[in-house]
């Protein structure tokens, strides 16, 4: 069948709006339509080449909830009809982490740059017959996606489309990186510097936990107004030391409990490690790109003031443990989703989505598709 499709073909040019053959699904797989999929900004750092993929053309996309039309002859737990929203790593089930239930561990994750489909093989052709790859085997700005089973968590059907979408990335990378990660308690410290579409579910993730002082920090202004709707006490526009200088005169010259940095790791890093307290925790939910590769923390300083440095991948558990979590937090009015749409677009204007990214103006931008 046919799908229109938005294909990253070269490095830091626009993606570019095509018809692509899509072939049917394979045993394991399933056709979804792609009703509404997210602008994370992953997707742009890949096409900008700060994140290095291993194929082109591809389909980026990878935040995304739809329906299923069809199904592989040997997919269990999932039927035509059903919502889904798919997962940007793959839970295969069969290997160490995910027969522990570790998905966002999957063995399959290092794979979903390569291009191919779980099987190695590929579903989409351009209109030249070449093979198209699909972005952490999902491929989600295009119409319709052939999508491995393990890519797949059905959702109830009554959850908006665009809202089941930001609960496939942004959300639980957030919310999971505080009550997974750092396992904020009632009454601690965080603080978050970058408030976009993690560090923004940071903040939320931190008022769910009944964290007491949430610092928000970032250098575009509207976004420490709207962390403050999402439940930040203080907004802090500052960056490397003035930052350090202001969170410590917050907390009483000792620093947070927490610290999230949810942009530009090489320079944010040291200044939210110095504003964290002793024996604090400092969690990265943020990409860096390919080029940088170390972080410059003075080992001493790490040594005496006792303090943890982690990553934090999907909020660090199981997206098929977190999305229905998430969803049942919504549905209860404990998480705001809607609030984090900022303006939605259609499939062919996803180059001026991530205009607006950049520009500042958007938390998220999410495409919608009829
Ligand atoms: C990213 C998150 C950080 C590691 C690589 C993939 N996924 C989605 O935005
Ligand atoms: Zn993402």
């Amino acid at each position: 069948m046919e799908s229109l499709a938005a294909l990253f073909r070269e490095v830091g040019a626009p993606v570019s709006i095509e018809r692509i053959t899509l072939d049917p699904p394979g045993p394991t797989e399933v056709l979804v339509r792609v009703a509404a999929v997210g602008l994370c900004r992953t997707d742009y750092h890949v096409m900008r080449g700060e994140r290095r993929v291993a194929m082109r053309p591809m389909v980026l996309g990878h935040e995304a909830a739809g329906v299923v039309e069809e199904i592989g002859t040997a997919v269990g737990g999932i039927k035509t009809g059903d919502h889904v929203v798919l997962t940007f790593i793959p839970g295969c089930g069969n290997c160490r982490w995910c027969r522990q239930g570790l998905h966002h561990f999957c063995a399959e994750g290092p794979r979903i740059t390569q291009g191919p489909q779980l099987d190695g093989t590929y579903r989409r052709r351009d209109r030249e017959g070449v093979a198209v790859g699909a972005f952490c085997m999902i491929g989600a700005f295009a119409e319709r996606a052939v999508v491995d089973q393990a890519s797949v968590v059905v959702i109830d059907s009554d959850i908006p489309f665009d809202l089941a979408s930001l609960v496939a990335c942004g959300v639980p990378a957030g919310v999971g990186a505080v009550r997974y990660r750092a396992r904020v308690k009632p009454g601690e410290s965080v603080l978050v510097v970058g408030c976009g579409g993690d560090g923004m579910n940071v903040v939320q993730g931190a008022r769910l936990c009944g964290a007491s002082k949430i610092i928000a920090a970032d250098i575009v202004p509207a976004k420490l107004d709207w962390a403050r709707e999402f439940g930040a006490t203080h907004g802090v526009n500052a960056q490397g030391e003035a930052l350090t200088r202001a969170v410590l005169k917050l907390t009483d010259g000792i620093g947070v409990n927490h610290a999230f940095v949810c942009i530009d790791p090489p320079s944010t890093l040291l200044p939210a490690f110095r504003a964290t307290a002793k024996g604090g925790n400092v969690v990265v939910t943020a990409l860096t790109p390919d080029t940088v590769t170390e972080i410059r923390i003075p080992p001493l300083e790490l040594l005496l003031t006792q303090k943890a440095i982690m990553g934090a991948v999907y909020g660090f558990a199981s997206p098929r443990l977190q999305i229905p979590e998430l969803l049942a937090l919504y549905r209860k009015g404990a998480l705001k989703l809607r609030e984090l749409i900022t303006r939605t677009y259609r499939l062919d204007e996803i180059n001026r989505g991530y205009a607006d990214l950049e520009a500042g103006k958007n938390l998220r931008g999410v495409v919608v598709l009829d």
